[in-house]
């Protein structure tokens, strides 16, 4: 076989306040375990204001920027750090565009989003930005060292 082109970097994903009260965390979880990334950091959190206007920062002084940060710390979020092949590109592939009216059926927020405000998930845009928004959420810390391995564990 020839050797897999890999180009492992790591992405943040968020499931936002809407997307975890509409139980939509496991569906989100296993497009992403489907798809062939992996997990390598989970946790859940009530995000307070000052983290939520870090994260949003380069959209300060845009119009909806108040209502965005109500809203990301309306409820609990869960976070996640997945690595893998173009994981930056292709996980916002998974999500679908920012308005889920214009998102295409397949993607999380084309499946099962209804409005701009309530796009039930967030993905990093740039591995730089998913650098900086993992080492928010995570503090650079809660994040585990492992690797799927091709031990069996079922017969
Ligand atoms: P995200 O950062 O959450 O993954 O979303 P995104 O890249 O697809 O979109 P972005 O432009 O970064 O906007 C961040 C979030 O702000 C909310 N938004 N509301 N016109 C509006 O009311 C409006 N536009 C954006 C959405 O929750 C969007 O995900």
């Amino acid at each position: 076989l020839a050797p897999l082109q890999a180009h492992s970097e790591q992405t943040y994903i968020m499931v936002k306040p809407d997307g975890v009260q509409r139980g939509l965390v496991g569906e989100i979880i296993s497009r992403f375990e489907k798809k062939g990334f992996t997990l390598k950091g989970l946790q859940m959190c009530i995000c307070d204001k000052a983290k939520a206007e870090e994260h949003y920062r380069d959209l300060e002084g845009k119009p909806f920027f108040p209502n965005l940060v109500d809203y990301i710390c309306s409820g609990p979020v869960v976070c996640m750090v997945w690595e893998g092949t173009d994981v930056v590109k292709a996980g916002r592939n998974l999500i679908g565009v920012t308005n889920p009216t214009d998102a295409a059926p397949g993607t999380i927020r084309g499946d099962f989003g209804v409005e701009v405000g309530r796009n039930l998930v967030h993905g990093s845009d740039s591995v730089e930005n998913g650098e900086r928004e993992i080492s928010l959420w995570f503090g650079g810390t809660d994040t585990v060292e492992w690797e799927p391995t091709m031990t069996p564990w079922i017969k």
